[in-house]
């Protein structure tokens, strides 16, 4: 029996010897790799170097800490695996990922040790300065809030609007351990990366850590000295290198830097941090993909993900970034801004022809936002490479700062509509509905990879105003040709000979191509459907209402979010023309859905062809005997 199949929580990880310890984070290790090479990782993807890179820090953090009693945030969560492993959930891990298996994310349906589902970066400080508040005000000091945050969530501004509080609150009992590996998914950059490099990087780091790993277990571990030791050992870096000034010029304590893949070091500098009784930051160092040499050596992202997370070929992504490569060579002014994600987005290519027309800036969507409409004021065109759900933090800043000047910034939103494996806070089911509030936003869902490639360059030649191009994530469909126009639409197929012309329905993006199959499965009910690519899904091309008059009823089809998306779009242009035709919208319910592959999600809210196809069924039924009883002509037919 190994010794993690002994772990049940985190009680009993403290009975274990330093050697014990030792030999369960190898143990670990190899459960995570294992893991990342067997055949279920490419069906369920998942993360794989973050969490090498945290098994000493995860087990430190559970012997130190009394968790669920104590609080443990962890930021973005993707790095949760190990802290799973420690707390009950070995057995089940070969469901990871998988529908109805274990999330890749905490979940608080899975254990009472999982506090923050969300996994968008940088909000576990603001978390847990609530939480350290909280348990001040209801009187129970004796609870220790801890946020786990990577240098790259750091990058994110609401961090730093944390820190700016937290360091007032002095008396919250709050340990932020940053995990500094360097890395988001790319190196990460900025002022604040470059400042935490210089305490990596410098020649006397050694020295620092030995002077750590000597003074630190000499020092006692509870009573009145331990200030005066944080103290010392403070100043003692203080005397070698400077960089982390920085934090204490803040006013909050920092202990650090340690060797974060020490694991009694680490155990010992938490210690030192809970019994302060304050606010500390604890600067831990790692190595993402550690002990795992084929992810510390992966250039791309030191295996950030299993399998990789770059634009693979027929890939959406693959297909806009070679147009926006293609896209760079003829505009000059066109210039790229990713958060973080320059390979997942597929910016890598233009990266590399034109690296100085393209900003990483860091987990930072809203800076990114702003900072593209300064470079649109000066004459440029940014495109805005991100990913759909990630934009949501920046609703604001595409309202006020971009919308309300009019400015030319194209917003490619990747994994728009279910994204599948990530769960909730990842499915991208929410910007086609904040998009369509903002005045002047025009939206382009392309349907195909050459419908990319012609909407990303209508909107790039927009200048008068924000777009938005949104598609899916995963492999695109075949490419599908319009056999007419009808207004700046396309029109994919009319209904078929003999057939009435009973349903108009539109199909936004790819859904335009489940539209097709839709169509096909009516016909065999000998109902006759016109299918229709809008492309663009803001404004709502008004064509529509002439087409909906001819038509016995409506139907939209989109990959979003129900409430407020280009179903509601339209039906309200059909109200504005008294269009007296129903109209049904079909999309994904407004609820947090959960994990599984795309088709299972899909499936699950009702969006597959089949499902479709017999709810039009009906309502065609139902229109067919209000008419009958209404005495209406009989619907046009088809020669
Ligand atoms: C708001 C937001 N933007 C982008 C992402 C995508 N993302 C997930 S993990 C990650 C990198 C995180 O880096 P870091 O915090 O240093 O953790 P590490 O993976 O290095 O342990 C990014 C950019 C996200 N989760 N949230």
């Amino acid at each position: 029996m190994t010794l993690l199949e002994c772990i049940n929580g985190p009680e009993d990880l403290k009975k274990l010897s330093q050697d014990q310890l030792t030999r369960l984070a190898g143990e670990i290790r190899d459960v995570l790799i294992e893991w990342a090479q067997g055949p279920t990782v490419i069906k369920t993807s998942g993360h794989l170097g973050p969490n090498l890179g945290v098994v000493e820090l995860t087990i430190a953090i559970h012997r130190v800490f009394d968790s669920p009693h104590d609080k443990i945030v962890f930021d973005t969560g993707h790095q949760s695996y190990v802290h799973k492993l420690l707390t009950g959930r070995f057995s089940r891990f070969g469901t990871l990922r998988q529908r109805g298996g274990l999330t890749g994310y905490p979940s608080r349906a899975e254990s009472e040790h999982d506090l923050v589902e969300n996994s968008h970066a940088s909000t576990s400080l603001s978390y847990a300065d609530g939480l350290a508040k909280a348990y001040k005000l209801r009187g129970e000091p004796d609870r220790t809030v801890v946020a786990l945050i990577g240098d790259g969530a750091l990058t994110g501004g609401m961090a730093w609007e944390a820190l700016n509080n937290i360091a007032a609150a002095k008396d919250s009992r709050l340990v932020m351990i940053v995990n500094d590996n360097g890395w988001s998914y790319q190196p990460t950059i900025g002022g604040l990366a470059e400042h935490l490099a210089a305490i990596r990087v410098n020649p006397r780091y050694e020295h620092v850590l030995d002077y750590i790993k000597t003074s630190l277990p000499r020092a006692p571990l509870v009573g009145p000295p331990l200030y005066g030791t944080l103290h010392r050992v403070k100043k003692g870096i203080k005397d070698v290198i400077q960089p982390q000034v920085m934090f204490e010029d803040l006013g909050i304590k920092y202990v650090g830097p340690i060797d974060g893949h020490d694991e009694r070091l680490v155990e010992t500098a938490l210690r030192h941090a809970r019994d302060f009784g304050g606010p500390v930051i604890v600067h831990v160092i790692t190595k993402k993909g550690f002990g795992y040499p084929v992810a510390e050596q992966n250039e791309i992202d030191c295996l950030h993900q299993v399998p990789a997370a770059g634009a693979l070929p027929g890939t959406w992504s693959r297909v806009f970034g070679d147009e926006m490569l293609a896209i760079g060579t003829r505009r000059p002014d066109v210039v790229a801004i990713t958060a973080a994600m320059l390979h997942p987005t597929g910016l890598a290519q233009f990266a590399a022809a034109y690296p100085d027309r393209v900003y990483d800036v860091g987990i930072a969507e809203q800076h990114a936002v702003t900072s593209a409409a300064g470079l649109a004021m000066a004459g440029l065109h940014p495109v805005v490479a991100i990913y759909s759900t990630f934009l949501n933090r920046a609703f604001d800043q595409t309202l006020m700062d971009v919308g309300l000047h009019q400015l030319p910034v194209t917003f490619v939103l990747d994994r728009a509509g279910v994204t599948g494996l990530d769960g909730a806070s990842h499915h991208g089911m929410w910007d086609g509905s904040i998009m369509q509030l903002i005045p002047g936003m025009k939206i382009a869902a392309p349907r195909d990879a050459l419908r990319v490639a012609e909407l990303l360059n209508e909107a790039v030649e927009v200048s008068d105003g924000p777009t938005v191009v949104r598609f899916p994530k995963g492999k695109v469909g075949g490419e599908v040709e319009a056999i007419a126009k009808l207004g700046g639409m396309d029109v994919l197929r009319s209904p078929a000979a003999g057939l009435a012309e009973d349903v108009l329905l539109v199909g936004a993006g790819p859904m335009a191509l489940m539209g097709l199959e839709i169509a096909d499965r009516l016909a065999g009910h000998g109902i006759g459907v016109t299918v229709v690519d809008p492309r663009w899904t803001k404004p709502v091309d008004e064509a529509l209402a002439g087409a909906a008059r001819r038509h016995r009823l409506v139907a939209t089809v989109e990959d979003n979010g129900l409430v407020g998306g280009f179903g509601d779009a339209v039906a309200r242009l059909l109200r504005d023309h008294d269009v007296d035709v129903p109209v049904k919208t079909y999309g994904l319910p407004q609820e947090f859905l959960p994990h599984g592959t795309r088709e299972e999600v899909l499936e699950d809210a009702g969006l597959t062809s089949q499902q479709v196809a017999l709810h039009i069924t009906e309502a065609v039924a139902r229109r067919s005997s209000t008419e009958a009883q209404e005495g209406a002509p009989e619907p046009r037919r088809v020669e």
